[in-house]
């Protein structure tokens, strides 16, 4: 290997180190529509994947509902009739996670829940 093609190979690492991270970044995110309503998720289960950024688009038919999840870093987000709800989580353990509606919406609240399925 002379000195010219020594230098074109470590420019050829360097781009590549460079790049790497650009495409770890340019992952796609997974999008799952949800539907909410008395006193259900439609779907209500979802199966997701280990590392996957996953973006909910949430709609409500009658009153406000809501989906939070510390266990699956999902903050507090409200589902209000009449608006679309996003959040954007990423899971980082295989499990299955319940996630119970997090605004009270009137008899059924208890039972309102998202199955939330994380596979590898
Ligand atoms: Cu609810």
């Amino acid at each position: 290997m002379n000195f010219k093609t020594l230098i074109a190979a470590a420019m050829f690492v360097t781009v590549g180190l460079v790049a790497a991270p650009t495409m770890v970044i340019a992952a796609p995110i997974h999008t799952i529509k949800i539907t909410a309503h008395q006193f259900a998720f439609d779907p209500s289960i979802i199966v997701v994947h280990v590392g996957h950024p996953v973006k909910l688009v949430m709609t409500s038919e009658d009153v406000t509902h809501g989906v939070a999840s510390t266990a699956l870093g999902i903050p507090d987000t409200p589902i209000v009739k009449g608006k679309i709800s996003t959040v954007t989580f990423t899971p980082r353990k295989v499990g299955t996670y319940r996630v119970h509606c997090s605004v009270f919406c009137g008899v059924g609240h208890a039972d309102m829940m998202l199955t939330v399925k994380v596979v590898k």
